[in-house]
């Protein structure tokens, strides 16, 4: 079916676990964002669905390392993430999240029809189970040597360095995320998706049915379907999640890739009523936008449960990206390799259209791909300032300066090659950006849109107007060649402006001011035209569209990103740990500021593993009590503090602490701590700091809160 009547496009949900970087526009959000309003300025029905993915055990395992709930980490998080997307542009219909009732509600019934008709094999079997944490280890609990590439830290369900998918009985020396033990086998009993079963049908609708879609995604498919499929346990032993909707099934819940994937389908009910015209008709055009190591999810299991329950569409299109690298290196939010996008707003405030060019320029569409800030600063000031913005800039100067301010005619009898030419490109640009959108090249589409402006710019070179308007004085006529070439300009930036809109819609909005013209013109049955702007309508002053970036700017984000890098924990090689311990004291030395409370619990410091034995009455000095941290934030100009302030219950303290590399502000406000509350106060940064709180620090370099372990009241002392 090619005629469709309505879209539905949807854009991975994000585990609620941690803050957006770039990787994830890059991979998923940006491309999805620009085929979305694409497709609203052609006035298709289209909605576009996205939310936090708030289960399974990337949230747990982040609560764990927070000392929080798997609710708190959820919390913080999808409100981060959806301010986030929002202050870029990505212009979700709706950003829900899976804890909602609608969800548990959507996801269990589908689960309880499947199993209703038979759709799963029931299996007990032994699993691995961690005695120490008491808890059984699937997916990302289990750590151990990828049996494809030997890389040793590889998942229970997945190896990040390889991307095969994997279980983890085929872990070479398993070991438990929870406590580092060995794990031990245990029954469970679980409800599994044959997935073996739908091999057939995987084969016909997907291998033969869609060739078109991108190759590194078919590609991807075609290697797992050709491998042989397996059965896939769709539930797992947990008390977070959707509950398994069945008689005695205590501590069992949906496998977070079951539920997450029908996510899209409570977030367009809550949406609208008319849901189930966008997932129920064949007419919808169903197009899941994702990064490349959810490409399985959603292109064999999701349609594979789709095609089980029965009453859904299947996807059209999943036109998944490649991973974007960082300075050469793998994007790591472990050891904090990323370009966090709400700070990258706090450094650069409003030029969010500068990063939504350089990630859409340098899409990972077909491989992986680099971004590194030099090409961030020389995408933005020789693309960006130099031939688009200045494109637009210098029509709108030259308008006032001979042209009266405003639209001149286009006079047909001096109309020559040159301007029918420029003219004609007009359209032509549009049938290949529009060509290239519907096929999912993001990135080539940009780059029509900088041609056509570059060409306008060699145009504007070639006919000089300011030239041609020195010899006025001996001929007057010589006025039609000046209004000729700024009619053509003018009328050219309104096509920049629509055809650049789903990329950078924060600039087509400017453009939209300086002409004085209404959103509508945005629609994009008028890019091609030459007539979008009348003759003798008066224009605004141009508005500067881009500037231009400093070195100095991005050399401070370079800087900024090898400080806050956390080093790998413990290596093997003696010589080399000792040089990262050496190389931490004098980092230390040099900026005493960052040395702080914080470390100050680190055993690291002395040689032997206790500090010399004091008397009781040293310990009895110290004044120790809990307190809540009731407000945080950054330090300016100090990457390592942040500033708390903690409710003690019998007053409030100002406490400068160096954990800014370990935790976001906003995370860590309502975090109960422990207190040294008669600690001589002490200045950093120009802050007065009354106290130190008390951190345990792991052997990876981790920090976490030492506090009680249920909530009390503020002011309990500790002793
Ligand atoms: N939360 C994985 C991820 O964030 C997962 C996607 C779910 S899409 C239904 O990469
Ligand atoms: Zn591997």
């Amino acid at each position: 079916m090619t005629d469709f009547k309505r879209y539905l496009v949807t854009a991975a949900l994000p585990y609620a676990n941690g803050p957006i970087h770039i990787g994830h526009l890059a991979g998923c959000y940006l491309p999805a964002d620009i085929y979305v309003r694409y497709q609203r300025a052609r006035l298709r029905d289209i909605k576009f669905i996205c939310g936090s993915d708030e289960h399974g055990v990337p949230i747990q395992i982040r609560a764990m390392r927070e000392g929080t709930t798997p609710q708190a980490v959820v919390n913080k998080y999808h409100k981060l993430m959806g301010d986030t997307f929002r202050d870029m542009g990505i212009s979700f219909d709706i950003y829900s999240r899976t804890s909602n009732p609608v969800h548990h509600q959507t996801a269990s019934d589908f689960f309880k029809k499947m199993y209703d008709e038979g759709k799963f094999e029931e299996k007990e079997s032994e699993q691995y189970y961690d005695e120490k944490a008491n808890a059984f280890l699937a997916d990302r609990y289990i750590v151990g040597t990828c049996p494809i590439c030997g890389n040793e830290n590889a998942y229970g369900d997945q190896c990040e360095r390889c991307g095969s998918t994997l279980s983890p009985e085929q872990l070479i020396n398993p070991r438990s995320t929870l406590s580092d033990a060995v794990p031990v086998k245990r029954k469970t009993k679980h409800w599994y998706l044959p997935l073996q079963n739908y091999e057939p049908w995987l084969k016909e609708w997907l291998l033969e049915g869609h060739k078109e879609w991108k190759n590194n995604v078919y590609g991807q498919c075609k290697s797992w379907i050709d491998n042989g499929l397996q059965p896939r346990a769709m539930t797992r032993d947990s008390n977070w999640g959707v509950k398994v909707p069945l008689p005695d099934t205590e501590g069992k819940v949906l496998y977070v890739w079951f539920d997450a994937p029908i996510g899209y389908i409570s977030a367009t009910k809550e949406l609208t009523e008319q849901w189930a015209d966008y997932w129920q008709q064949n007419d919808t055009k169903l197009v899941h936008f994702i990064g490349k190591d959810n490409i399985v999810f959603h292109c064999i299991i999701f349609p594979a449960m789709l095609k089980a329950h029965g009453d859904f569409v299947l996807p059209e299109n999943v036109p998944a990206n490649e991973f974007l690298n960082l300075e050469g290196e793998k994007v790591s939010t472990s050891r904090n390799w990323a370009v966090w996008v709400d700070e990258y707003m706090r450094d650069f405030p409003d030029q969010q259209d500068v990063l939504r060019y350089v990630l859409c320029a340098n899409a990972p569409e077909t491989k992986d791909n680099d971004f590194t800030w030099k090409d961030f600063l020389e995408r933005n000031n020789s693309e960006l300032v130099s031939i688009f913005g200045n494109f637009v800039n210098r029509a709108f100067v030259l308008m006032h300066k001979l042209c009266g301010g405003k639209v001149p005619p286009l006079h047909a009898d001096v109309a020559d090659k040159a301007d029918q030419d420029l003219l004609a490109e007009f359209e032509a640009t549009k049938t290949r950006v529009e060509t290239l959108l519907e096929q999912y090249k993001f990135r080539e589409a940009l780059f029509e849109v900088i041609d056509l402006s570059r060409k306008g710019n060699k145009y504007m070179q070639d006919k000089e107007p300011w030239i041609v308007a020195k010899s006025l004085a001996e001929n007057p006529e010589k006025q039609k060649l000046i209004d000729n070439c700024l009619h053509i300009c003018l009328q050219l930036t309104a096509n920049l402006a629509v055809m650049i809109n789903p990329f950078l819609p924060f600039t087509a909005k400017k453009m939209l001011h300086m002409m004085k013209v209404v959103d509508k013109m945005l629609e994009w049955e008028n890019a091609g035209k030459t007539k979008l702007l009348s003759v003798g309508y008066s224009l605004r002053e141009p508005q500067l569209l881009f500037r231009k970036i400093e070195a100095s700017e991005i050399e401070a984000q370079i800087e900024k990103l090898k400080a806050n890098m956390v080093k790998p924990a413990a290596t093997v090689d003696p010589a080399a740990k000792k040089a990262a311990k050496d190389a931490k004291y004098a980092a230390k030395a040099a900026d005493k500021e960052a040395t702080t409370e914080a470390t100050a619990t680190s055993t690291e410091e002395t040689a032997s593993p206790v500090k010399p034995e004091i008397v009781y009455d040293d310990f009895a000095k110290i004044d120790l009590k809990v307190g809540t941290i009731v407000a945080a934030e950054k330090v300016a100009k100090a990457d390592k503090l942040l500033k708390l302030e903690v409710d003690l219950g019998f007053e409030k303290r100002t406490i400068v602490s160096g954990i800014a590399l370990h935790f976001q502000p906003e995370a860590i406000v309502g975090q109960q701590v422990v207190v040294v509350t008669n600690l001589a106060p002490r200045k950093m940064r120009g802050i007065e700091s009354n106290g130190m709180i008390l951190m345990a620090e792991d052997k990876a370099g981790k920090l976490h809160f030492v506090n009680p372990n249920t909530k009390v009241d503020e002011g309990s002392g500790v002793s």
